[in-house]
Formats: structure tokens, sequence, C-alpha cells
């Protein structure tokens, strides 16, 4: 059978497009694809939400494929376990409540589980601003602003596009690099003691897994963080190559949300 070049060309054309046009009012638009990110867009996903997400770079996974320090095994908790095995990452228990398992099934498990539940990933994509409205003197984000990340490295100057959605999840991970935008640009206050960015302490695993889930929460009016961002945006501890606390947050802001929009 013979193949037109141009045949192959306009597929992706429009097909990318429809995929864009059906995303551009969102229910949730989620920042970052390490597995806070990955969980949370399968689980809104599944729930039969319209759920993007955004990845600036063009592999999904955020930090977990090289495990601590390239040896390439994570440790989840117990409690978290299911979220590996609801998708079919064989998981072991090492000892006690110490689980381990293989961090590249477990990064593309998690990345194709999110896919095939139906969230429409944007990868090589960055997320640069937020959209800010305000009504009754309450500001509130309301969509994204995105630009190709060769665009971003390049540091061409071309402008951005918008979306709308009725949530935003930040799990852009130790950078929280979208909150830091929203603070930096406008005269705005956190749900954060100080009202701003607490930073993110040093190593204590125990104490930051606890506190990813805890703080996992809406920081500001239509945004949520989750994973690393949530503890780096709190205060919170550093946790190293273990994983349950993010695979959990990303529950938990999926239901947070859904519960939300359920009304
Ligand atoms: O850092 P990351 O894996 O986020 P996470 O879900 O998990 C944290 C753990 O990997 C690890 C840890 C646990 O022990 O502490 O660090 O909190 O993934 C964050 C993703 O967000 C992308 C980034 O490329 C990465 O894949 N990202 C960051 N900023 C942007 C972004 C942005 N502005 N736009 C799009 N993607």
């Amino acid at each position: 059978m013979s193949l037109d070049e141009r045949i192959i060309t306009q597929a992706i054309l429009e097909e990318y497009f429809e995929k864009f046009k059906s995303s551009l009012d969102l229910d949730v638009a989620i920042i970052g694809g390490g597995p806070s990110g990955l969980t949370a867009a399968r689980l809104l996903a599944a729930d039969g939400f319209n759920v993007a997400l955004f990845e600036r770079k063009l592999s999904l996974g955020g930090g977990m494929w090289g495990g601590g320090m390239t040896w390439n095994i994570i440790v989840v908790q117990e409690e978290s376990v299911h979220l590996l095995t609801d998708v079919g990452v064989p998981v072991k228990r090492y000892k006690d409540n110490y689980f381990t398992a293989d961090a590249v099934a477990a990064t593309t498990t998690l990345a194709s589980a999110a896919c095939l539940a139906g969230a429409k990933v944007f990868n090589c994509m960055s997320v640069e601003d937020v959209v800010l409205r305000e009504e009754d003197g309450i500001k509130r984000v309301t969509g994204i602003v995105i630009n190709s990340s060769p665009v971003e490295m390049a540091g061409l100057h071309v402008d951005p596009v918008v979306l709308a959605s009725k949530y935003l999840i930040e799990a852009t991970g130790h950078a929280v690099e979208v909150l830091h935008t929203l603070v930096r640009k406008n005269d705005v206050r956190l749900n954060t003691p100080s009202g701003g960015i607490e930073g993110e302490q040093s190593m204590w695993a125990e104490v930051a897994e606890t506190n990813t889930v805890k703080n996992t929460q809406e920081i500001f009016p239509g945004l949520y963080v989750a994973g690393m961002a949530a503890n780096a945006s709190y205060g919170s501890y550093r946790m190293g190559p273990i994983f349950g606390g993010m695979l959990l947050s990303g529950e938990k802001v999926a239901a947070d949300i859904a519960a939300k929009l359920r009304g």
C-alpha cells in the first residue's frame, strides 16, 4: 500500500488539535508529570473529568526513574502500595512497612495508566504562568499560560497561549515554579502560615512523608499543591527515594477536587 507523507502530517495535525481543542475548558489542569501528578491525573480521568497534564520534558515520570542515586529501585510504605498494584506494578515487601518496586516499571506504568484512563497529556509543554480573575474582592486562578518547552529553552520571544481550567494542581516538585510566579507577580496571600511560600527543609523522611499528604491542599483559590511541591510550599522536609507520600498526595488531591467538582 502506498504511503503519502502529507496524510501522515494531516493525521498528526488534526488529531493533535482535536486533543488541544478539547482541553480549552478543563475541569483540572495538572502541572508536572511526576508520581503525584500522574496519580492525580489517572484518578480524576477515571472519574470522568476533563483532565490534562502538562509536562515540560519529553518524558513523564519526574524524579521517579532513578530510584535513589540512579539505583533504580523505589521504596514505598504499606498504605500506598495499592496505588502501584492497582495499575499492575509488581511490589515486594522488603521488611515490615518497607516495600520495593522497580523504578522504571513504576514510572512507565503510572504514566501509561494515566493516559489510558483518559488524561490528556501534553509533554514538551511548560506552564509559565496562571490566569487570574477577581470577583467580590477575591482573586482566583482560572487557567494556565503555556508555551512550548523548546521555545522556553531557546529563550525565544514567542507569546504563550492560554487554557481555562476550574482547578489547577501544581505538582512541579521541589521548585514550585508556578506558585513562585503567582507570588512574585501579584499582590496575593497564600493559605500558608506566612501567606507566602514557606520553603523546603532538609531531610527527615518520616515527618516529610506524613506532611506531604497533610500539605496537599488548596493553597490559593483554585490552585492545589501536591507531591513535593506541597512540602516546599508549606515548609516541610524532603524525604529522598521513598515515594508513598507522593502517590498518596496524588490520591488525596484527586479526591478533594472531585468532591468540589461534584459540588
Ligand atoms: O519532581 P517530580 O517527580 O514531582 P513529585 O510528584 O515527586 C517528587 C519525587 O519525584 C521526588 C521526591 C520524592 O522522594 O522528592 O523528587 O512531587 O516531578 C515534577 C515534574 O514537573 C515538571 C518537571 O519536569 C517534572 O517532571 N515541571 C516542573 N515545572 C514545570 C513542569 C512547569 N513549569 N511546567 C511543566 N512541567
